[in-house]
C-alpha cells in the first residue's frame, strides 16, 4: 500500500537555520533511496540532503533562499515503502560533504593544478555539492565559471551557460580523433609503469593549457659574459653561508624590471575574455625538475628580493618541491613563470604558459659564440631565451619589445648581491 509521507530536513548537525540553495527534485519525479533533493548551505559548507525514501514526488514545500532548520519539511512523497525509521542521519550527510575533495595542489603551470579539485578549496567560492560535481565531472574550474546566483553563487545554470559559451566560442565541430588503442607487446615485450600523481595532473592541465591559449613563442640571446664573471667571483663567498649562486637569479630579478616595464605580461585574461587583470605584484612560479615530475613554486614579490634572498628562497623550495614538502599556498599565485633547462643544456625549447599567466620564460644553457663588435668577432657568453606568450592578448611586436627589454636588464642587471 503506498502511504504519502513528509521528507523533512534530517538532523544536519546545527541548529541554526540554514538557506536552500537548490532544489533538485519537482513534483512529478521519481526518486530512489539517496538521491539529492535539495542542497542546503550554512556558513561553514554546503550539502545535499538524500531521500530516504524511493517514491514520487507529490508536491515540493521549500523554495530556493528559505531558510530551514532540522524538521522543516522538505517535500511530500508518495512511497510504497514502510516508513518506520527515517535513513538519513547526520553522519550521512556529513559522509557526502567529506566527499568533495578539500585540498589540491596548484602549481599553475599547469602543473600538479587538477582543476577538477580546484575549485573546492576557493576560499570565497559559492557552489553547492551538485554544481561541484557536475563541475568535476566536466573538468571545469569553478573559478572560471561567472556566478549570477545570490551571494555570488554558481548555480548549474552558470556552468550550463559558461559550456555553452565555450562551445560556441571554440568548438566550431571540431573534434579530436581518438587515439588508437595498440597493444604494443605484439611488436616486442614490454613493461607498464604507473604515471605519478604530479604527472597525471600536471598532464591534465599542461594538456588544457596547450590546446586552449594561441601560444606563440619568441626567441632571443642575451649576452651574460660580465654576469657569469661577476657570479663566479662571488660563488664561494656565498656557497660558504650555504647559498648556491645560479645565474636563474639574475635572471628573475631582470624579468621582475621587464614586467614592471611592460605590466601587460604580468596579467592574467578575465574569464570572459574581455578585460585584462593586471596584477600589481611580481610572484615568480619556477619550474622545478623533482623525481615525481614538474611542479612550479611561486617565489613571491620578486622585485622586492635582493639576489642573495632570491637564491636562498629558490634553493629552499627547489629541496622542498624534491622532497615533497611545499605547502598549498607555496604554489599558488605565480603572475609570470620560468622554466630553467639552463643547467641541463639544449639550445631552445617551446614552454607552455602556466594559466592563467599569459606568458612564460623559457631558459636554456648558455654558451659561447663569435659576436661581431666593432670590426671583428669576440667571444662572448650568450644565453638563449624562449618566450612563449598568450597571444590572445599580446601582439607579437609586443612579444619581440619584451624579449629585447628583457635581453637589455639582463645584460644590465645590477651586479650586486
Ligand atoms: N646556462 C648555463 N649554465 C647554467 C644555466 C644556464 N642557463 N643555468 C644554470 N646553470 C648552471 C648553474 O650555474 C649550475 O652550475 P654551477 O654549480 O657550476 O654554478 C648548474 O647549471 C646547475 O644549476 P641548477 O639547475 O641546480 O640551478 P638553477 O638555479 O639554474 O635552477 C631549478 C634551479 C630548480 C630551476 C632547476 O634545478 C630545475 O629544476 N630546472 C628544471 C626545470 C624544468 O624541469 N623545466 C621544464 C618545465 S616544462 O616540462
Amino acid at each position: 500500500m503506498s502511504n504519502v509521507i513528509e521528507i523533512k530536513v534530517p538532523d544536519i548537525g546545527q541548529s541554526e537555520a540554514v538557506d536552500v540553495i537548490e532544489v533538485l527534485v519537482k513534483a512529478g519525479d521519481t526518486i530512489a533511496v539517496d538521491d539529492p533533493i535539495v542542497t542546503l548551505e550554512s556558513d561553514k559548507a554546503s550539502m545535499d540532503v538524500p531521500s530516504p525514501y524511493a517514491g514520487v514526488v507529490e508536491s515540493v514545500s521549500v523554495k530556493v533562499d528559505d531558510k530551514v532548520t532540522e524538521g522543516s519539511v522538505i517535500l511530500l512523497l508518495k512511497t510504497e515503502a514502510s516508513v518506520e525509521k527515517p535513513a538519513v542521519t547526520a553522519e550521512k550527510i556529513k559522509e557526502k560533504v567529506a566527499d568533495i575533495p578539500t585540498a589540491f595542489q596548484d602549481t599553475n603551470l599547469g602543473v600538479g593544478a587538477d582543476p577538477r579539485v580546484r575549485p573546492e578549496i576557493a576560499d570565497n567560492l559559492h557552489a553547492g555539492p551538485a554544481v561541484r560535481r557536475l563541475a568535476r565531472e566536466l573538468d571545469l574550474d569553478l573559478r572560471q565559471i561567472p556566478a549570477t546566483g545570490p551571494k555570488g553563487r554558481i548555480s548549474k545554470e552558470d556552468v550550463k551557460n559558461y559550456v555553452q559559451a565555450r562551445m560556441q566560442g571554440g568548438g566550431g565541430g571540431f573534434a579530436f580523433p581518438a587515439v588508437p588503442q595498440i597493444d604494443f607487446s605484439q611488436f616486442g615485450t614490454i613493461t607498464i609503469e604507473p604515471l605519478s600523481k604530479i604527472k597525471k595532473l600536471s598532464g591534465a592541465n599542461l594538456h588544457r593549457n596547450w590546446v586552449s591559449i594561441p601560444h606563440v613563442t619568441q626567441f632571443d640571446e642575451a649576452d651574460i659574459t660580465n654576469l657569469e664573471a661577476f657570479r663566479k667571483e662571488h660563488k664561494a663567498e656565498v656557497e660558504k653561508q650555504g647559498i648556491k649562486l645560479t645565474p636563474l637569479v639574475f635572471i628573475m630579478k631582470a624579468v621582475a624590471a621587464a614586467l614592471k616595464k611592460m605590466p601587460q605580461f604580468n596579467a592574467s585574461l578575465s574569464a570572459d575574455g574581455a578585460s585584462i587583470i593586471l596584477k600589481q605584484y611580481i610572484h615568480l612560479g619556477v619550474a622545478v625538475d623533482t623525481p615525481n615530475g614538474l611542479v612550479v613554486p611561486v617565489v613571491r614579490d620578486v622585485d622586492k628580493k635582493s639576489v642573495l634572498e632570491l637564491a636562498a628562497e629558490l634553493a629552499s623550495i627547489s629541496e622542498r618541491a624534491r622532497n615533497k614538502a611545499l605547502k598549498t599556498p607555496e604554489l599558488q599565485g605565480s603572475s609570470f613563470s620560468i622554466s630553467s633547462l639552463g643547467g641541463i643544456g639544449g639550445t631552445a625549447f617551446t614552454p607552455i604558459i602556466n594559466a592563467p599567466d599569459v606568458a612564460i620564460l623559457g631558459v636554456s644553457k648558455s654558451s659561447y659564440k663569435p659576436v661581431y663588435d666593432k670590426g671583428s668577432f669576440v667571444p662572448r657568453l650568450m644565453l638563449p631565451l624562449s618566450l612563449s606568450y598568450d597571444h590572445r592578448v599580446i601582439d607579437g611586436a609586443d612579444g619581440a619589445r619584451f624579449c629585447k627589454q628583457l635581453v637589455e636588464y639582463i645584460e644590465g642587471v645590477p651586479l650586486s648581491l
